[in-house]
């Protein structure tokens, strides 16, 4: 027995510290695919969760009583491990790490269904192991177990070594990645670098600085954003102006629908037989390279895209986060020309904010899930399959006055891409990932839905009095499947190939108008406000403040700037922060992009700018000048003519 006592004990903050420690670092390794690219980024992977478990736990040596003590330890572990589980299931499906506004839209979670269910496995019970050794040892009080408590020495020295620790992690992140917390495009950067749980902390301190920014914004701020907004602005193509004008707009964002299904084949499959035959259909002009811009929003960013002409954040949703702001929406101006405006989605009103957001955009209605009535077997995955839903939506449309604008957006080709027997009209892919095999069949499904569509509409009397406008909203095989896309493309996926795999198809069909053809334009989801406006002969375009231009103007700058800065010239592609080399697909001197990153940087940050601040408040559309200052307000100098 004495020879034991000799032994020191261990403390259970020691043991807490430890487990979560290793338990983040399996984590790392095994749920989250982080690159490590030297043995400096490995170590700095090592050591990044220190620092913030041994703060966090170190608080415990404050509490005297040694059962609440032991209640501290327990809950704070189950704290950190369920933040560790929530990003490893949400990385699963988003292949990102968690924001706090997302954490906040609950609602969404509680509707991710299917999906989430997808992305919890059995196995991920190991991970609340160490748990429930920590409560067996903290009840049964084995004899290692110790605790003494410490001088006021030991505890100062035990903070000392705790920030020691921070700063050195930090410093070597510093060297490894300059202007670390300066940009914060990159998640996974921040997660590498600092660790999940500090990336967690700056996430909340960079929330906290959004809030501030609005109420610190002035009008001032306007002059500067539109001075570069107008240096943007190109002529709009005169021989597509107005040649829409007057019909109904039925829009469908095509959910998860990417560019390289088109005019594909899948096993000797076709996977897109009807949208294949519109692109060369005489009245459908076909854009082939058309990028989504979307970010965490996904569908709602895509929405957000349309409606306004500004990119969506690089973080969290804006439909959530900034939903009160003031904008200058699409929909308005069709509302002005006298267009009665709905949204069609058959789903919960709430998802991505829709109700409330949509009502501030200015759509007269809503047509969400208790709109349609969902029959025996007419829902699969997310909810309502996209046949009947498009069925039910051309009723509707037969309902409403005209000239209409209907926004359609699907749902059955979305992840996990489960499908019933019945609708699976093509076979499944044979490659390692479920998701993409089964998410050809998906597509296949839609492309059916698109056809019923058409049909149903030239049924209704509605089709020959409408301009029909088809895009993808996002990516659906994200990065995580890329050895099964490199299996199907027959091509190693590099940050080339992924940011070429961000095209998302665009349709403009106008009904008898003999206008078609196949379009090569570098445009993206942001030039389609103006371009909608110009075919529909409304000017609003002139004063707005947007980040688009025409898709038909000569003048069309050719050049994508995706959300996260990534680019896409002519000749240059910007991706992984290499520059490459459009034609061979080689990577290139760097300096040949660089002027192009400023450029992209600068354009996202004035866009940022527009949102945090939410300057479109102080801005007059009609007259393209700042708002006369309310007569509370003090009054600014001179108005400042901003044109
Ligand atoms: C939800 C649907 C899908 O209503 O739009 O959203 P997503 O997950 O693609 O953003
Ligand atoms: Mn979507």
């Amino acid at each position: 027995m004495n020879n034991i006592r000799k032994f020191p004990k261990i403390s259970l903050i020691f043991l807490a510290i430890v487990f979560l420690w290793i338990k983040t670092y399996i984590s790392y390794n095994v749920s989250f695919s982080i690159t490590i690219d030297n043995a400096m980024q490995a170590f700095i992977l090592f050591i990044n969760p220190l620092s913030f478990l041994m703060l966090i736990f170190g608080v415990a040596m404050f509490i005297k009583k040694e059962n609440i003590r032991n209640i501290y330890i327990i809950v704070v572990s189950i704290f950190s491990t369920f933040v560790l589980f929530a990003n490893m299931a949400f990385y699963r499906f988003f292949n990102d790490f968690i924001t706090l506004p997302i954490l906040f839209q609950t609602s969404n979670f509680g509707d991710l269904g299917g999906s989430a269910m997808e992305t919890i496995y059995w196995s991920d019970t190991l991970y609340f192991m160490d748990i429930l050794v920590l409560i067996a040892i903290a009840k049964f009080k084995p004899s290692f177990i110790g605790y003494s408590k410490p001088s006021k020495i030991k505890k100062s020295t035990y903070f000392l070594v705790t920030s020691a620790v921070f700063f050195f992690n930090f410093s070597l992140a510093e060297s490894e990645r300059p202007e670390l917390l300066t940009r914060t495009f990159d998640r996974e950067m921040l997660v590498k670098n600092i660790g999940v749980y500090n990336y967690h902390l700056y996430d909340i301190y960079l929330q906290t600085k959004q809030s501030t920014q609005r109420a610190l914004a002035d009008s001032s701020e306007m002059v500067n954003v539109n001075n570069f907004v107008k240096a943007k602005k190109v002529e709009p193509s005169s021989d597509m102006n107005a040649i829409a004008e007057g019909r109904n707009i039925i829009l469908v964002e095509l959910e998860s629908v990417q560019e390289f299904v088109i005019n594909n084949e899948m096993n000797g499959e076709v996977i897109t037989p009807f949208l294949n035959e519109l692109t060369n259909h005489p009245d459908t002009m076909y854009f082939d390279n058309f990028y989504h811009q979307t970010e965490q929003g996904k569908t709602s960013d895509a929405e957000f895209l349309l409606d306004n002409s500004l990119y969506p954040l690089p973080r969290g949703a804006v439909f959530f986060t900034h939903s009160g702001n003031e904008y200058q929406t699409l929909t308005k101006s069709l509302n002005a020309e006298g267009y009665y405006t709905a949204s069609m989605h058959a789903n919960s009103k709430s998802f991505w904010n829709r109700d409330i957001i949509y009502d501030n955009f200015g759509y007269d209605r809503f047509y969400s899930l208790p709109d349609y009535t969902v029959g025996e077997g007419q829902a699969v995955n997310w909810g309502m399959k996209d046949i009947p839903f498009i069925e039910q939506s051309v009723e509707h449309m037969k309902e409403i006055e005209q000239p209409f604008f209907s926004k359609l957006i699907t749902l059955t080709n979305h992840h996990p891409f489960y499908l019933d027997e019945e609708d699976k009209f093509i076979e499944e892919f044979d490659s390692n990932s479920g998701t993409l095999n089964r998410y050809f069949q998906t597509v296949r499904y839609t492309d059916e839905a698109i056809k019923v569509l058409f049909e149903n509409l030239k049924e209704s009397g509605l089709y020959e009095n409408s301009i029909i406008i088809m895009y993808g909203d996002h990516y659906g095989i994200s990065e995580n499947h890329n050895t099964a896309m490199s299996k199907y493309l027959e091509k190693e996926i590099t940050p080339f190939e992924t940011a070429q795999l961000q095209r998302v198809p665009l349709f403009i069909h106008i009904p008898e108008s003999g206008v078609g053809g196949v379009n090569h334009s570098l445009v993206g989801q942001i030039d389609l406000k103006p371009t909608i406006e110009n075919i529909m002969g409304i000017n609003e375009s002139d004063n707005s403040i947007q980040f688009g231009q025409d898709i038909f103007s000569e003048n069309q700058d050719q050049f994508v700037i995706l959300r996260d800065g990534r680019f896409i010239s002519k000749d240059l592609v910007y991706a992984g922060q290499t520059c490459w080399d459009k034609e061979t697909g080689e990577s290139t001197d760097i300096e040949a992009c660089k002027p192009y990153i400023e450029r992209a940087k600068e354009e996202l940050a004035n866009n940022d700018k527009i949102i945090y601040g939410d300057l479109l408040r102080f801005y007059d559309l009609k007259s393209g000048n700042l708002k006369e200052p309310k007569s509370s307000e003090p009054k600014l100098e001179e108005n400042i003519n901003l044109k």
